[in-house]
């Protein structure tokens, strides 16, 4: 027969376990990759972070906090900046404090860079799961 002390430990471990599993806020949780992602860039002329995955069908906002930058698809399927080229905006590189969504619909990996810096190393990648 259970001890009345062991009942309550065991209620304890329950709640303790409940708690736990309900707190979990990681982007990329366990219950899979993220609808939505932020990406900001730096003026030390890099994106943070740099690596992102995101659900198909998510989105991934681009921040600009300090900087002449624009983010650009390696496969020239987005050019973006003070919106994007092609749906009515401009994708030229911009000092303003900037900030696009783009939606991602399909599976793989999508490189990307900033025009500017990209010889110097400012690329980032979206993986869209
Ligand atoms: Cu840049």
């Amino acid at each position: 027969m259970r001890s009345r002390s062991s009942v309550r430990s065991a209620a304890l471990l329950i709640v303790i376990a409940v708690v736990l599993s309900t707190c979990d806020s990681s982007p990329t949780s366990p219950n899979g990759p993220a609808q939505t992602a932020i990406v900001n860039l730096l003026d030390n002329n890099t994106f943070s972070p740099s690596t992102v995955t995101i659900v198909a069908g998510g989105t991934v906002t681009f921040v600009n906090l300090g900087g002449d930058h624009n983010v650009t698809a390696n496969d020239g399927s987005f050019r973006c900046a003070n919106g994007c080229d092609g749906s009515g905006g401009d994708g030229d590189p911009a000092t303003n404090a900037w900030s696009v969504t783009i939606m991602f619909p399909n599976a793989g990996s999508v490189p990307y860079n900033c025009e500017v810096h990209v010889s110097i190393g400012m690329t980032g990648t979206v993986i869209v799961q």
